[in-house]
């Protein structure tokens, strides 16, 4: 299955507790770059560039080109890197075509105007089909659909290898919370039945990992391992167990620290929002409670 000219390369952003991927052909020398991560600092509005920075020299130092700029979905508990990593590489970032519903579900949200944000898939290079088969250099890729966690949410299948952004976590930690505008149990647990039909050696890597219980961190498994010990969803497991585990745990789920911040920019492909009359950008937050 796996081909000898693959390699993948993990990065890890401790701030998010996200995993970034290089995915590289080596006969082509193409790449692709797997949920890249800008770098915030909240309180400060501050907004930089070391993660991806490490992305591109290890692209650099390799010799490789960027090709694809892959989204496993619009994140919401950090900002994407895409959009930077495109003006530096030209590369075309691509994302699942559920993107579309998710613009329009938060443009609403933030009252963005049609000038800027037309909600039909703009700001992205290539929306995928379910099932859409794409090259990176020579190195056959499909885009399996799993929503649940969000609309948007696609895996990517590359020689053997699936990047399953946030359908699954490690065995121990299960699967990720579907409370989001658009998320939904009862459909996460039917895109993991699809994973579950992959063959059992397929490696699945992570988007996430917040290391329960203080273990070390993982960032990849097989499906035959989720079968057997995914405490969420097993082989055998139904989907009102999983339904009914998943929204109770949903419950006790603080709103992510960045999910204000990370949905602004990530709609947009990784782009701040457009400066004001003033040349500054902002980032909004809906207020709710006393008013
Ligand atoms: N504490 C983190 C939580 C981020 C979060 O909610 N992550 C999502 C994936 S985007 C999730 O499914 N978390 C499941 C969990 O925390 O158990 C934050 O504030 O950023
Ligand atoms: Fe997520």
């Amino acid at each position: 299955m796996t081909r000898p000219s693959l390699h993948i390369e993990m990065f890890f952003d401790q701030d998010s507790a996200t995993f970034s991927y290089v995915v590289a052909d080596l006969e082509s020398k193409q790449a692709a770059i797997i949920d890249p991560v800008l770098n915030y600092d909240a309180a400060a509005g501050l907004v930089s560039t070391e993660d991806a920075d490490k992305l591109l020299s290890y692209l650099q130092v390799n010799g490789w080109q960027l090709q694809w700029i892959l989204e496993t979905h619009a994140h919401a508990d950090h900002l994407s890197a895409a959009h930077y990593l495109k003006q530096k590489t030209g590369a075309s970032i691509a994302i699942g075509e559920g993107i579309r519903k998710v613009q329009q579900t938060f443009k609403v949200v933030f009252n963005i105007a049609d000038t800027e944000l037309q909600a039909k898939g703009d700001y992205f290079d290539k929306l995928f089909a379910d099932n859409e088969q794409f090259t990176i250099g020579s190195l056959q890729a499909t885009v399996v659909n799993t929503p649940g966690h969000t609309n948007d949410s696609v895996s990517y299948l590359i020689a053997g290898h699936l990047f399953v952004g946030d359908s699954l976590f490690m065995p121990d930690a299960g699967t990720a919370r579907c409370d989001f505008p658009g998320g939904d149990a009862h459909i996460l647990f039917r895109s993991i039945q699809r994973i579950y039909q992959l063959p059992e050696d397929t490696v699945i890597y992570m988007c996430h990992d917040y290391q329960p219980n203080g273990r070390e961190l993982k960032y990849k498994t097989t499906v035959l391992e989720q079968k057997n010990s995914n405490i969420h969803v097993k082989a055998d497991t139904a989907e009102a167990d999983f339904v009914a585990k998943r929204e109770a745990r949903d419950k006790t789920l603080a709103v992510p620290r960045l999910i204000y911040p990370s949905v602004q920019v990530n709609i947009r492909g990784g782009q701040l929002p457009k400066a004001e009359d003033n040349g500054q950008r902002y980032i909004k937050i809906p207020l709710k409670g006393y008013s």
